[in-house]
């Protein structure tokens, strides 16, 4: 088991209303710390809005701006460009939002600062589903999973948000787990020091959105990782893929049956996803053995 070496700068407080067990609170919790104290933070409505809190009593140390679902990355464009008109160009302009407010609603907006190549730093807690809101699905909720609005199962697949991304050619993006902490903070430090568009994707297994045990969301991360299905890698230039953590060792079914979201598979769909899963894994491993220098 990964011991991870960060130091804990106090930037993120207890006493914030979490779900207990949550990994989008742990995985603030490095993030924050890593980010540092120069940074003004946006969050988009999502459990982060939720667990940051409002002022004087937000989790986070840093100030936060508390946007809107669609405009997240424009608020954080704009915060950006008051701080350089200060003169603050070393401050980190961090902006938090969830799936929902990422590949569906705040997707014009994203869109819009990465083709601006805005220098913000946007971290994306992938929940797959709208959960603070109950549960219900997103581009983002994979091909049969349960959700409050596709009870027998989603039926299509999660949306490729980092090919959509990667052809912007903004000069970071990476995905992340709360199973890998030291890989997220190592990713966190590399995109801060990096002018531009940067985007983070951090996979949260949803202790009531995928029905995970309330200890096992760390454990169900790890899976996710070590199946393929939520690889860990980054893309520089939008070009350049690398794989950070050694992974894909092992089947879809042990990260499946740590959720309820998936219990209803038959095995032709238990099959399906494998062959998607697969499929995905094959052409991210040709774009990282095909990467020009
Ligand atoms: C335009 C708009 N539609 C709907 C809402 C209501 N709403 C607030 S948060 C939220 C869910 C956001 O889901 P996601 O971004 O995935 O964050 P999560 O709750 O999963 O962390 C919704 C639908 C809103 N605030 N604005
Ligand atoms: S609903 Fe899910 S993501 Fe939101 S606080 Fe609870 S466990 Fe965390
Ligand atoms: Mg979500």
């Amino acid at each position: 088991m990964e011991k991870i070496s960060y130091s804990d700068e106090g930037q993120f407080c207890s006493g914030h209303v979490a779900c207990a067990g949550c990994v989008e609170a742990l995985s603030m919790r490095v993030i924050l710390n890593a980010v540092g104290p120069d940074t003004v933070g946006v969050v988009a409505p999502s459990c982060s809005a939720v667990i940051l809190g409002g002022h004087p009593m937000s989790a986070a140390k840093i100030p936060v701006l508390h946007g809107t679902l669609e405009s997240a990355a424009a608020s954080a464009s704009g915060i950006k460009r008051a701080l350089l008109a200060q003169g603050r160009d070393d401050t980190t302009v961090l902006c938090l939002a969830g799936d929902g407010g990422t590949y569906d609603i705040g997707l014009q907006a994203l869109s819009s600062a990465a083709e601006r190549n805005e220098d913000i730093l946007y971290i994306c807690f992938d929940n797959e589903g709208y959960m603070n809101t109950g549960g219900q699905k997103s581009s983002s909720t994979p091909l049969n999973a349960a959700t409050g609005s596709t009870p027998l199962g989603k039926v299509t697949r999660k949306k490729n948000l980092i090919e959509i991304l990667a052809a912007h050619r903004i000069p970071y993006i990476a995905t992340t787990s709360p199973s890998h902490l030291s890989d997220m903070a190592a990713k966190i430090e590399k995109a801060k020091a990096i002018r531009g568009t940067k985007v983070i994707i951090v996979l949260i297994p949803c202790l009531p959105g995928w029905g995970v045990a309330d200890n096992a969301a760390v454990k169900t991360a790890r899976l996710g990782v070590e199946s393929g299905v939520f690889p860990l890698f980054e893309i520089e230039d939008g070009v350049r893929y690398t794989m950070t953590v050694d992974q894909k060792n092992q089947p879809i079914d042990a990260y499946l049956a740590e959720q309820k979201r998936y219990r209803h598979l038959s095995d032709d769909a238990r099959n399906k996803l494998q062959a998607e899963v697969d499929e995905t894994w094959a052409r991210l491993t040709a774009m990282v053995d095909n990467c020009p220098l």
